[in-house]
């Protein structure tokens, strides 16, 4: 009982440090990371909207994103600062079901938020069931220094690209960085190969 209960807790472990990208440790809390104040856009005037390198602009209301189908995704996150936190739950509408919504020929997204904050990824980083605009962390609607009322959630690069307070994406034929991206941070930002800063 008490061997079977030391294995199963060793191979967990070791299953945990698989899930670990070089150079990271793993934090139970959720450290706040804001280069700015916390902005309070009051759900009357939020709007999410795609803009920029397409045809037809789209925008939804609040109510109109909720009224979409959410999921529920678990998955690992990864901040530059070296935390990473395993297993975080959050629900909110997969960027496939708002990009279903576009043609465009752009490759690339500037990701835009309430303060300014901005963040580049390729689009292609977006689509496939790789992102999302979480509006609950753990089953409650996430907290606004933690980015709410929606946040983007892209777990497979590291944190900064999951803009906080996120109101849209703009579509672009060419590659605009963005807030950190211009400040020396990776401009692709990929955990698993430690694509810290420029130059990593
Ligand atoms: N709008 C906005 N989004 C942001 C940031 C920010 O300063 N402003 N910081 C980024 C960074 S560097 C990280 S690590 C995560 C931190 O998210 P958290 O505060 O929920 O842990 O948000 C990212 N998204
Ligand atoms: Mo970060």
């Amino acid at each position: 009982m008490r061997f079977t209960r030391g294995f199963r807790g060793r191979r967990e472990a070791e299953a945990d440090s698989a899930r670990v990208p070089p150079g990271q440790y793993v934090t139970s809390g959720f450290p706040v990371l804001s280069a700015g104040p916390t902005p309070h856009t009051p759900l009357a005037d939020w709007t999410f909207a795609i803009r920029g390198a397409l045809d037809q602009p789209v925008s939804w209301t609040w109510d109109e994103l909720h009224a979409l189908p959410s999921v529920t995704v678990t998955v690992d996150i990864h901040c530059v600062t070296k935390w990473s936190k395993l297993g975080s739950s959050w629900t909110g509408i997969s960027l496939d079901t708002l990009l279903d919504r576009v043609e465009t020929a752009a490759d690339y997204v500037l990701a835009f938020s309430d303060g300014g904050y901005t963040t580049n990824l390729p689009l292609e980083d977006l689509t496939g069931g790789k992102a999302w605009v979480a509006y609950e962390y753990d089953g409650e609607p996430l907290e606004p220094e933690h980015g709410g009322p929606a946040r983007l959630l892209v777990p497979h690069l590291y944190f900064w690209k999951s803009a906080k307070w996120v109101r849209g994406l703009e579509l672009r034929d060419d590659d605009e960085p963005g807030f950190w991206e211009r400040y020396g941070y990776h401009n692709y930002g990929d955990p698993w190969r430690e694509q810290r800063y420029a130059g990593d």
